[in-house]
């Protein structure tokens, strides 16, 4: 079977018509716990997984950026000199964006190396698995090596946020990159999205017998459009109110104030954030202490207040929860940013491909299209390959 780094490697030279200075690859990511926390300043439990976009990265002598892909036919171009959110559309905004927030975060642009960049990936696009941080972790980690700009990667995922936010238009949390670029095998990231400070986390989910089944829903998603933003623009108007700087600043004890204070909807979005705070806060606590198996009424619980109080929950990805725990699940949520993408099912070996069957008959009962389910593990996050 071809490896993924050596037909990026065989398509950048044919493309370009010389061989690439080195190879780069990222993973995309799921979030086991801590939805819609990280643009708070709250806690986030990601990992990295076992799916990866790479990229093939040459050298030129001018100051022009080239970038291909596998999916998109035309090779997109722009001098460096020419960079700016308005100057990018289309998927080459991911890539060059990055480009652009280097340069936003103080990296001498100025007499830098053009270069040409081949990008093929196997992170499904749409499932709510970061495909467009992989990207962006991928390049940032190219462009800070050959342009030998220093950035560390906490750095590295805000230039990734950045070039999102402004280049993409989405406004999204820090959460993904930080996935991409922190991951460690076997492991979650448990991120304070306030101070960026990441702590590893064993999942043992391996030694458990146990497996995270992804559902991919087929609902596609897009975080550059309403429900993403009117949830945050939502939790930000609580924080107001409630008069602190993020929501991240009010615990539990705080909800009955909040629910004197608020309208309905906004408590609700408020309670759903404070409470997944201290979901993910438990969360690690109960695998350190407990193991994966204790993990399963958070899962739920998260899932139930992503439904109610956040509602950002489709049917396709409530049956997809039902249909986990009604077949055994340890645990089952929606996981990303809603509106659509992947459920996660954390199951026993054993019983895997029972749920898959269960869930295909449940979205044909429903009248909804084949969900696509696959197992994944935790990877490393982003590397120079070779
Ligand atoms: C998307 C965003 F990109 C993240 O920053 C995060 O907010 C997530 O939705 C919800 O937890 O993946």
């Amino acid at each position: 079977m071809s490896d993924i780094r050596d037909d990026v490697k065989a398509d950048f030279t044919e493309l370009f018509g010389y061989e690439p200075h080195g190879i780069w690859s990222a993973p995309g990511r799921v979030n086991l716990i801590g939805e819609h926390t990280d643009y708070n300043e709250g806690f986030v439990l990601p990992f990295a997984i076992n799916k990866r976009t790479v990229l093939a990265l040459g050298l030129r002598e001018d100051g022009v950026l080239r970038i291909a892909s596998s999916f998109a036919d035309e090779v997109a171009e722009i001098a460096i000199a020419d960079l700016a959110p308005s100057a990018l559309s289309g998927w080459s905004a991911y890539p060059f964006g990055v480009a652009w927030a280097i340069g936003e975060f103080g990296g001498d642009l100025a007499g830098v190396p053009g270069v040409d960049i081949y990008i093929d990936s196997v992170v499904p696009v749409g499932a709510g698995l970061s495909s467009s941080a992989a990207i962006e972790s991928a390049v940032a980690l190219a462009l800070n090596d050959v342009w030998q700009l220093g950035f560390d990667r906490p750095t590295l995922a805000k230039i990734g946020q950045l070039a999102e936010n402004k280049a993409v238009g989405a406004p999204t949390g820090i959460m993904d990159q930080s996935a991409s670029l922190l991951g460690k095998q076997d492991s979650a990231v448990f991120l304070d999205c306030r101070s960026l400070e990441a702590q590893v986390v064993d999942l043992g989910f391996a030694a458990a017998g146990l497996e995270l089944l992804i559902i991919d829903t087929g609902v596609s998603h897009s975080h550059s459009t309403g429900g993403y933003a009117s949830r945050r623009a939502s939790c930000e108007e609580g924080a107001r109110v409630m008069g602190v700087p993020a929501l991240r600043d009010l615990s539990v004890d705080d909800l009955p104030r909040a629910q004197e204070l608020l309208d309905d909807e906004t408590f609700r979005r408020v309670r759903h954030v404070v409470t997944e705070d201290q979901r993910v806060l438990d969360t690690v606590r109960a695998l350190r202490e407990e193991g994966p198996t204790a993990i399963g009424d958070l899962m739920d619980a998260s899932h139930r207040s992503m439904r109610d109080d956040f509602e950002i929950s489709v049917p396709e990805l409530d049956l997809a929860v039902e249909t986990a725990i009604a077949n055994g699940a340890v645990g089952a949520r929606m996981t990303g940013g809603g509106f659509g993408g992947a459920a996660i099912a954390l199951i026993a070996s054993e019983s895997v491909s029972r749920l898959q069957v269960a869930l295909d008959g449940a979205f044909a009962e429903h009248g909804f299209g084949q969900p696509v389910t696959f197992t994944v593990s935790a990877a490393d996050g982003a590397v120079r390959e070779s």
